[in-house]
């Protein structure tokens, strides 16, 4: 009966090893089913997201009143909105050869001093930008000129009525530059090659005699790289 005991026990372990490995092999063909069937699907997806037509979104903030230092005080500055959260604009980056639709919302509701060549839109679809909100035009107080009634479609603002720019410059080729008015929400779709790229806002809106200092030389402020990959 003991030895008969132990047989059954025996019996019982081979059983469980068999089942085992059996549930192992089964688990195993299913992993690998399932990865055949997952690569395609990969695949797809990976087409989808490169040839898709939707463009990349890079949505700015410019706020004011950002403490710089003791020195200099506050400044205005850039920010990068991400997954709801404000981030430095320091290092921004796109994907390169593909639409990027930028918004700038601008809660600035000054102007600044800048040179007239920033004031043409330039380096987007059809030379243009949007101009989707400007409560200084929706307001009494506004002298922009520009008409926003659901949106302002403009290839130029009035140089007297800018707020910041947002501009990437090779030597004295301009590559992008987007004019943000006063208290606006501005929108444009651009598309660059690959490469590494500085933007600078344009306006003397920093620090010191010309207002090219603080934030105007303080990368996440009024200037960055922004790199395209
Ligand atoms: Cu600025």
């Amino acid at each position: 009966m003991i030895k008969l005991q132990n047989k059954s026990v025996g019996n019982i372990i081979v059983t469980v090893i068999v089942v085992l490995i059996a549930a192992g092999g089964l688990a195993t063909g299913l992993f690998a089913s399932h990865l055949s069937s997952n690569t395609p699907v990969e695949q797809t997806q990976g087409n989808l997201s490169t040839g898709s037509s939707a463009p990349f979104q890079l949505v700015l903030v410019i706020t004011t009143n950002n403490f710089y230092n003791a020195s200099v005080g506050y400044q205005p500055a850039y920010f990068v909105l991400q997954n709801g959260t404000l981030q430095s604009s320091a290092n921004i980056t796109i994907p390169a050869n593909q639409k990027v639709e930028l918004t700038v919302i601008n809660y600035d509701n000054g102007n600044g001093t800048v040179s007239p060549i920033y004031a043409n839109v330039t380096g987007t679809i059809n030379g243009k930008e949007t101009i989707i909100n400007n409560t200084n035009v929706n307001s009494t107080n506004g002298n922009s000129q520009i008409n926003v009634n659901g949106g302002a479609v403009v290839s130029s603002v009035p140089v007297n009525n800018i707020a910041h720019t947002f501009t990437i410059q090779n030597g004295s080729n301009i590559i992008l530059n987007i004019p943000v008015v006063p208290s606006s929400v501005v929108q444009a779709t651009f598309e660059l090659s690959p490469g590494v790229y500085t933007w600078q806002c344009e306006v003397s809106c920093g620090s010191g005699p010309t207002g090219w200092g603080g934030a105007m030389e303080a990368p996440g402020w009024m200037t960055g790289t922004l790199t395209a990959d």
